[in-house]
């Protein structure tokens, strides 16, 4: 199993996040600490990381850790809690038959996890029902790459990025969610590229773009099918590349060219007319292009479309298989294309082969396995629909959070409620999802695990453990190897390392291939073991399509016709639309990051961005507190004016759970509508409305002791160095909150004019914990209060931060030097900054990770128009 390293040993590993898939030395310093820093031989970033990879340290502790199986309530075996899944599942096979079970896994499992998984479920079990969340994260693009290419290859990798001289970003926050990804970009920039966003929102991914298209949510296809027409009346259709490599429908250019003149495109996708000018006019400078795209895209009800309208492009002027030409589908999570690759989406068998009578035989005479799923499973929205019809009888959840995470996450909870038997897999003990789950067993986390993943631009990567595991929390494809053998296939799970699975893996990749398949890790089926503990990065599939050539029984690629949906008025009772989406130094539902400390300060709580027309219309302040409602759920948020919305249109992220706070509930909101090709959910679009919500008194708590999360109608956990800060809002008394506090001596203050109140509790004179209240006062400063957490104070606490004490800085832009917005600002004005580099020289901020750059950069921007203006 996992090979823990000693205390001073450097390990080469990869980011626990997002698709960048950035390299890391790891150094343990302790039991359970390390320090991190960038690979710089690994490809992916050389040397470089962003904020999240950076202070990954801050979240290897074990609060919060699953370390034992759990059954119910109870402390389990491992022996028993692996019997009664196995025993579960196959009493529900048995009664029900095999397409009453399912798996719900993840791209954030390793390559061998999933293929585990995936082999017990599509060749012993013999269903198809395995999905991942992936389905609401990539299954567009991998749809849509298989509708033009014949098999599911991004044709991209980031050195194209270092030679295309135009790169073109639609819906995608890349200076967010890849950020290093990002810095690549802007470091062509810096040597002549150009950049062009294409983003209903302004996003700091758009601060020094040549251009940004604030399209109408949804018209992404009109856009490119727009850009296309033009190029064909232009001459930039690259007609011996059609000739030569690429099938065109009948009538394909007739439906390209309807409704695609300039103003008819300017009108659908409300921008201007002379922006669109220009967007056309850099495609026809700059061939050598890369279209990177993401959810924005992939998250639609028409995403395979959307997809398909990107890669058409891409094809039609020749513009992919060249160093520097790609469409560039960049993914979420660290694995979800190890996730493809095994076939873990319920839409493909294995390896790259979809559910075809041949396919299924072949994969069946490799597994030697009693049985073959016979045809696709269902896709996550399908299935969480069939549980809560009651045709889904026993489920296992595997790192992935759906009861936050899916569209509609109030109908999920009542689906799992329902499901007689439910297990999960996890690494932390409290998530959203357990209140649902029968059986709990604790897997192994970042920095405890052994295996491959897969980032956005094939390039397999060893992530490789500093720690002993922790408890009793075992590897996940050691847990999925001991349910299948106790179902009755000891012989088919029989390994004892990754390096087992990763060779099988790699020989079914190869099994009767013949160049059918581009996903061929041949050269890799007899590594051994010591070599697998040692490999170097690496990408499968070479250059694809260098040579025009792709994997379809013709060879050829395939322009796919399609066609702008009607978008739809604002309904009367749901006059916005709501779009979700991510925050730089948050990942997902939190479960991780929100340990950390620093990572906590960029936004400390779930904001709702409006408009401040929009606002002003609906009498919300900036500040107050707003309830998004949509016809499935409503949540509260918190108001921030944005010019950088389209007005009607608000955004909410997606990280806020119930672990951490009453309100930020974004989950609930979206529909369960999805894409007809892929099954991937339209998060980015959900009619809605916002009303202002107005609380009688603000507070908030600090403790150092793990506290429950208050029960008012606002509180939000945020992580403080040394313990919890709880942002609060309500109605009525505090009472049950003030006995909630830890216990000891109490002083408190009262100030009836303003309506606040102030507790301080100390023991052995040190402050354990306060609780600050007012309805007409002022709050203060939380930075200073929380410095005395654990400190020995006296009642003048509660008059909050001295005179004398560090200045209030604002809330901290750079994370690593600890640079607050009002010192940059000051700064500014007083040296005369004009340069992100001028800052980075006066205050060092955005000299490490650089992912505050962009917020600089728009910082600068601000106060540059200030000052002129
Ligand atoms: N910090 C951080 N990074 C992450 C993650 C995280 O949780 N936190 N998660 C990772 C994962 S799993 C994923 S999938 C990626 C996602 O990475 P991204 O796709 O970059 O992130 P999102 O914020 O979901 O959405 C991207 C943008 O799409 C825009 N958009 C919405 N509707 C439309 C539209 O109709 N057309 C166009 N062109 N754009 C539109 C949104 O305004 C938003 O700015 O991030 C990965 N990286
Ligand atoms: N409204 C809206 N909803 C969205 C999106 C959106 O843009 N808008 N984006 C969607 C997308 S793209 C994605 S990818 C999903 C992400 O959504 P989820 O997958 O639900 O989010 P995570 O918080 O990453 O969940 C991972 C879980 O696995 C656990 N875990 C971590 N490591 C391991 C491990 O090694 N083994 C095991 N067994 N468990 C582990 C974590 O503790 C956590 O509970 O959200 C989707 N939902
Ligand atoms: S860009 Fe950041 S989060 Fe993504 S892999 Fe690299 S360091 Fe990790
Ligand atoms: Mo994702």
């Amino acid at each position: 199993m996992s090979q823990p390293r000693p205390i001073g040993d450097q390990v080469r590993t990869t980011c626990a996040y997002c698709g960048v898939g950035c390299g890391i030395v790891a150094t343990r310093t302790g039991a359970r600490a390390v320090e991190i820093k960038g690979d710089p031989e690994h490809p992916a970033n050389r040397g470089r990381l962003c904020s999240k990879g950076t202070h990954l340290g801050e979240t290897v502790g074990l609060e919060g850790r699953l370390l034992h199986p759990i059954i119910g309530k109870r402390r389990a075996s491992w022996d028993k809690a692996l019997d009664l899944v196995a025993k579960r599942f196959k009493q529900a096979i048995a009664e029900h038959g095999p397409d009453s079970v399912a798996f719900y896994v993840s791209g954030q499992l390793l390559t061998e996890d999933y293929y585990v998984a995936n082999k017990l479920m599509k060749g012993f079990i013999g269903s198809g029902n395995i999905d991942t969340n992936s389905r609401l994260c990539m299954s567009s693009a991998v749809a849509g790459h298989v509708r033009a290419f014949g098999e599911d290859v991004v044709p991209a990798s980031y050195d194209d990025l270092d030679a295309a001289d135009l790169i073109i970003l639609v819906g995608s926050n890349t200076a967010w969610c890849h950020p290093i990804v990002y810095q690549r970009i802007r470091a062509r920039c810096d040597a002549g590229a150009k950049l062009v966003v294409i983003d209903p929102r302004r996003t700091e991914t758009c601060e020094g773009a040549d251009l940004h298209l604030a399209i109408r949510p949804g018209s992404d296809v009109a856009l490119m099918n727009g850009l296309l027409a033009h190029c064909r009346e232009a001459g930039l259709v690259d007609e011996a590349y059609l000739a030569a490599s690429v099938n065109v429908p009948e009538g394909f250019w007739d439906g390209v060219g309807e409704g695609s003149d300039l103003w008819s495109v300017a009108r659908t996708c409300e921008v201007p007319a002379a922006d669109l000018r220009r967007f056309y006019e850099l495609f026809a400078a700059h061939p050598r292009t890369v279209t990177l795209f993401s959810q924005g895209i992939n998250q639609s009800i028409r995403g395979t479309d959307q997809v398909n309208a990107i890669l058409n492009l891409h094809l039609a002027t020749g513009r992919i298989g060249k160093q520097g030409a790609a469409p560039f589908s960049i993914t979420g999570q660290p694995n979800a294309m190890g996730g493809r690759e095994v076939g873990g989406l319920a839409s493909s068998l294995a390896s790259h082969m979809d559910f075809a009578p041949e396919n299924r035989a072949r994969v069946q005479r490799f597994w030697a396995s009693p049985t073959i799923a016979p045809k696709a499973g269902l896709k996550a929205v399908d299935l969480f629909r069939a549980m809560g019809e009651g045709r889904i009888k026993a489920l296992w959840i595997m790192a992935t959070n759906p009861a936050v995470s899916m569209p509609d996450a109030g109908a999920v909870r009542e689906a799992l409620a329902r499901c007689p038997f439910v297990a999960i897999s996890d690494v932390i003990a409290e998530t959203d999802c357990t209140p649902f789950a029968h059986v709990r067993l604790p897997a192994t986390g970042w920095g405890e695990k052994d295996g491959t993943v897969t980032n956005s631009e094939r390039l397999v990567s060893r992530q490789r453990a500093l720690f002993e595991a922790p408890g009793e929390a075992r590897p996940d494809w050691w847990i999925i190897k001991e349910v299948g053998r106790r179902m009755g296939w000891p012989g088919d799970f029989a390994y004892a390392r990754p390096a087992d699975i990763f060779r099988e893996h790699a020989r079914l990749s190869a099994y009767q291939n013949d160049g059918t398949r581009l996903f061929d890790l041949g050269d890799k089926v007899a590594i051994g073991n010591a070599d697998y503990q040692t490999m170097p990065p690496f990408r499968w599939g070479g250059d694809p399509f260098a040579d025009g050539r792709f994997p379809t029984p013709d060879g050829r690629a395939r322009l796919v016709a399609v066609s702008q949906m009607p978008l739809p008025a604002p309904l009367a009772n749901w006059p916005m639309t709501l779009n979700t989406g991510r925050y730089r130094d948050q990942w997902h539902t939190m479960t991780r990051t929100g340990l950390s400390p620093k990572l906590s300060r960029h936004r400390e709580e779930p904001l709702v961005e409006v408009h401040p027309e929009d606002a002003a219309a609906q009498g919300l302040e900036d500040g107050g507190l707003a309830r998004v409602s949509t016809p499935q759920g409503a949540s509260l948020f918190r108001v921030q004016f944005s010019t950088g919305q389209r007005r009607s249109e608000i955004f909410t992220p997606i990280h806020w759970t119930d672990r951490q706070s009453t309100g930020g509930r974004t989950g609930l909101l979206p529909r369960p509508l999805v894409d007809p090709h892929s099954g991937q959910p339209g998060f980015k679009s959900t009619p809605a409305k916002i009303e202002a919500v107005a609380p009688a008194w603000r507070g908030f708590l600090i403790t150092t002791e793990a506290m429950e999360r208050p029960d008012c109608l606002w509180a939000t956990r945020v992580t403080v160095p040394g313990g919890m800060l709880f942002e609060l809002e309500g109605d009525g008394d505090a009472q049950a909150i003030e006995a909630k506090l830890p216990r000891g001596e109490r002083i408190e203050s009262f100030d009836r004019a303003r309506g606040s109140h102030r507790v301080a509790v100390m023991r052995d004179g040190r402050l354990v914990a306060a609780l600050f209240r007012t309805e007409r006062g002022i709050l203060p400063r939380r930075e200073w209060l929380v410095e005395q957490l654990g400190q020995a104070a006296t009642a003048a606490l509660l008059a909050g931060a001295p005179p004398g004490a560090r200045e209030d800085r604002g809330p901290i832009i750079c994370l690593c030097f600890d640079v607050g917005l009002k010192t940059i600002v000051a700064a500014i004005g007083s040296q005369q900054l004009t340069t992100v580099e001028a800052v980075g020289a006066a205050l060092s901020a955005g000299t490490n990770c650089g992912s505050c750059r962009p917020s600089i950069r728009r910082i600068l921007e601000e106060n540059r128009s200030a000052a002129n203006g």
